[in-house]
């Protein structure tokens, strides 16, 4: 277990939603998510940020002599740092510095399962490290392995520049061609998908308990942040006998970097090409608020702020009853359910019964008998209201997803 040290930066005059005890309680438990042992948690208050040192240079020699008392392995700040502070704080330090980015991407680096998602995590890895090499490869591969430079699988960070370029150059490539047959696999997928449901939210807000709950799957969870990395889609049928897909995906975070949001934009692919957004919400956090504002704000980084979402407020069991009104009032027209107590889950039902309304329509179709094919697709996608065989045809009264429909309506010759 690599021992760690936290530093918080309290820049004065600046009105942050979340206080800085905040931000540090999230750092401490996303380095606990890594596995390190966090040994201390500074605060630190100042006017403006040091180019230099990104501190004062007083604190950071005390934060010297409290790593070498304390054994400390690794100083994680909880901001962006430059190639050039990173460098500075390492050489009075002694110790590996790393900042709250490195540590998401080590995070990420250690849960990512499919390839695409390993060579995703390499990649922003490898970007992020190359402008803040200068001189520190030496540095990293003398303070030794650990947080900050380990890739995908276990592996050890390339630290070489001229090889990091040549690295790079690989992985865009190859993400590039698995890009292109996942755009294949897509338009497959599409002309015959299901209406999609993503379950999306903060980290740890309880989406993979909720997908397990509801649809018998086994996805892992853990009360740690970013379990889950790579999106799992399981099929649900409705009262009404409709299938439909919910998706499970990567949770969000406060200030997730741009970049990393840009890399990851096929992990969230799942959300970004869903046809209704299930946003779950952990009522019993303290910040769910602003949880939900940092959600937003990814949403809108992924342009999918317009689609339809149902907000749901999930660990109803961990509060009192005459607050579950209150905050159901606060977070407008949200569902209240526990997933790990499956309560409410009618609710949840009703409520996304009454979005399909908004997304699905009911289509008057006739079309040969002969194309059973359409016919039984027909019936797996929607909801068939009515069906009369007349002579060689079959009419049909049918409610589809709108999407589904546009999609489909070229290949299945309707007979008007
Ligand atoms: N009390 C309570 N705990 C819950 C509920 N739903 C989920 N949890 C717990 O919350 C923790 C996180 O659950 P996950 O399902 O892994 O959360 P997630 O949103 O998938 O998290 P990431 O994949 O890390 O983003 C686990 O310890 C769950 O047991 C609930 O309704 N009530
Ligand atoms: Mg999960």
């Amino acid at each position: 277990m690599e021992r760690a040290l936290l530093v918080t930066l309290n820049l004065k005059d600046k009105k942050t939603p979340w206080k800085p005890e905040e931000k540090a309680s999230e750092l401490a438990e996303l380095a606990a998510s890594n596995g390190a042992a966090v040994e201390e948690e500074l605060i630190v208050t100042r006017d403006k940020i040091s180019p230099v040192y990104f501190i004062g240079k007083g604190k950071v020699q005390e934060i010297a002599e409290i790593c070498a008392q304390g054994n400390i392995d690794v100083v994680i700040f909880n901001n962006d740092l430059t190639g050039t502070q990173q460098k500075n704080l390492e050489d009075i330090i002694a110790v590996k510095v790393i900042d709250r980015t490195q540590l998401i991407l080590d995070i990420f680096a250690r849960r990512a399962r499919s390839n695409e998602g390993k060579i995703q995590v390499e990649l922003a890895q490898l970007l992020y490290l190359l402008p803040r090499l200068t001189g520190k490869g030496i540095l990293l591969s003398r303070l030794g392995g650990g947080i900050g430079t380990r890739g995908p699988g276990e592996q050890k960070l390339e630290l070489d520049r001229r090889k990091i370029g040549e690295r790079i150059t690989k992985l865009k490539r190859d993400l590039e061609s698995l890009s292109l047959q996942r755009a294949t696999r897509r338009k497959q997928r599409a002309k015959f998908s299901l209406l999609t449901i993503a379950i999306i939210g903060y980290t740890n807000s309880g989406k993979s308990t909720l997908l397990n709950a509801l649809t018998g799957s086994e996805v892992y969870t853990r009360d740690r942040l970013f379990s889950t990395l790579d999106p799992t889609i399981r099929s649900y049928v409705l009262p009404n006998n409709q299938k439909i897909l919910f998706a499970d995906t990567v949770g969000f975070l406060n200030e997730l970097p741009h970049h990393l949001i840009e890399s990851f934009k096929a992990t969230l692919e799942e959300a970004v090409h869903a046809d209704i957004l299930l946003h779950l919400i952990d009522i019993s956090h303290p910040k769910a608020k602003e949880m939900e504002k940092a959600v937003y704000d990814v949403l809108k980084e992924l342009e999918i702020s317009e689609k339809p979402v149902i907000t749901v407020l999930n660990k109803i069991d961990k509060i009192e009853n005459n607050e579950i009104e209150r905050f159901a009032r606060e977070f407008y027209n949200a569902v209240p359910i526990s997933a790990i107590e499956k309560k409410n889950f009618e609710g949840l039902i009703d409520r996304i019964v009454l979005y399909l309304n908004k997304v699905i329509k009911l289509y008057k179709i006739t079309l040969p008998q002969s194309q059973a094919r359409v016919i039984s697709m027909l019936h797996e996608a929607g909801h068939v209201v009515k069906k009369e065989y007349r002579e060689k045809d079959v009419y049909l009264e049918v409610e589809l997803p709108i999407s589904f429909y546009e999609k489909v309506k070229k290949e299945i010759r309707v007979i008007k």
